[in-house]
C-alpha cells in the first residue's frame, strides 16, 4: 500500500506578505512525484494562528492518517535549511497571530509535556546532506510563534490519535526563483520569535528555491525510506 507523507504549510502573516512554504510545499509535492512515484504526498496549508493551527492540524491528522507528518515554515534571516530539533510547550511572541491573538508566557497543552524532540531522522538527514554540500543545520529553537506550536501539536495530536509516525519541522530561510539576486529586498521582517535572525533588514539571506525544494525532498525520502 502507498504510504503518505502530509506536508503542511503556512501563508502570509505580519511581516511576511508572501510565505515561501506555499510554493515550496507545491515544489517538493512535484518533485517527489517524480523521485518517490509510490509515495502519496497531501499538502495543506494551515493557518498562522495558535487555536486555528491546532484544530487545522488534527482535522489533518484524522482525516489523511498518514505515515510521517512534515511541517515547514519560514523563519527569515536564516541562512541555511534548519532541521528543528526540539518543540516547547510555550506560546510567546511580540507579533499577533492572523487571529489578532498575541500570547506571553502560555502553554500550548496545559499539563502537557514540556517538550518534545523531532522524530524525523534529523542527525542522519543533516549528515548525509551536509556531506553532499547542501546548505543545512541542526536547529534547537523553532522559536515560540506559530511554528514551534505547530511542531509541538504535530507530535502531541498524532500521538493522542494513536498515530505512531515521525513527525517534524523544517524551518526554510527567505527564497528567490532561481537566477535572481539572492539578497534581493523582500520586504520580508525577520522576528526572533518565528524562528528569525536579526541581522541587518536590508540583506536578508535567500537560498534559491529549487535547493530548498530538493533539500526538503530528500528529508521527506530519509524519513520516508523505499520499503525494502
Ligand atoms: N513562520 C512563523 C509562523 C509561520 C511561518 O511560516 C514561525 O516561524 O513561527
Amino acid at each position: 500500500m502507498a504510504r503518505t507523507l502530509l506536508l503542511t504549510f503556512f501563508g502570509p502573516f505580519p511581516g511576511v506578505p508572501v510565505n515561501p512554504t506555499v510554493a515550496l510545499a507545491a515544489g517538493v509535492q512535484r518533485l517527489l512525484a517524480q523521485m518517490r512515484p509510490g509515495l502519496r504526498v497531501v499538502a495543506r496549508e494551515l493557518p498562522v494562528s495558535y487555536n486555528g493551527s491546532s484544530a487545522a492540524l488534527r482535522a489533518a491528522l484524522q482525516e489523511v492518517r498518514p505515515d510521517a507528518l512534515i511541517s515547514l515554515g519560514v523563519a527569515v534571516g536564516r541562512d541555511a535549511v534548519s532541521l528543528e530539533q526540539v518543540a516547547i510547550n510555550l506560546d510567546c511572541a511580540g507579533i499577533e497571530d492572523n487571529d489578532g491573538d498575541r500570547r506571553c508566557d502560555e502553554p500550548i497543552a496545559q499539563g502537557g509535556r514540556e517538550a518534545y524532540f523531532s522524530s524525523l531522522p534529523v542527525r542522519a538527514s543533516f549528515e548525509r546532506l551536509r556531506a553532499a554540500g547542501e546548505p543545512v543545520e541542526i536547529s534547537y529553537t523553532a522559536g515560540t510563534y506559530v511554528c514551534n506550536h505547530v511542531f509541538y501539536e504535530g507530535q502531541r495530536i498524532s500521538r493522542e490519535l494513536g498515530l505512531r509516525i515521525p513527525a517534524g519541522f523544517v524551518h526554510v530561510p527567505a527564497t528567490c526563483a532561481d537566477g535572481e539576486d539572492a539578497t534581493e529586498d523582500t520586504g520580508m521582517t525577520a522576528h526572533r520569535d518565528a524562528g528569525g535572525v536579526v541581522r541587518d533588514e536590508r540583506s536578508v539571506p535567500h537560498l534559491p528555491e529549487s535547493t530548498v525544494v530538493r533539500i526538503i525532498a530528500e528529508i521527506a525520502s530519509d524519513t520516508l525510506p523505499v520499503a525494502e
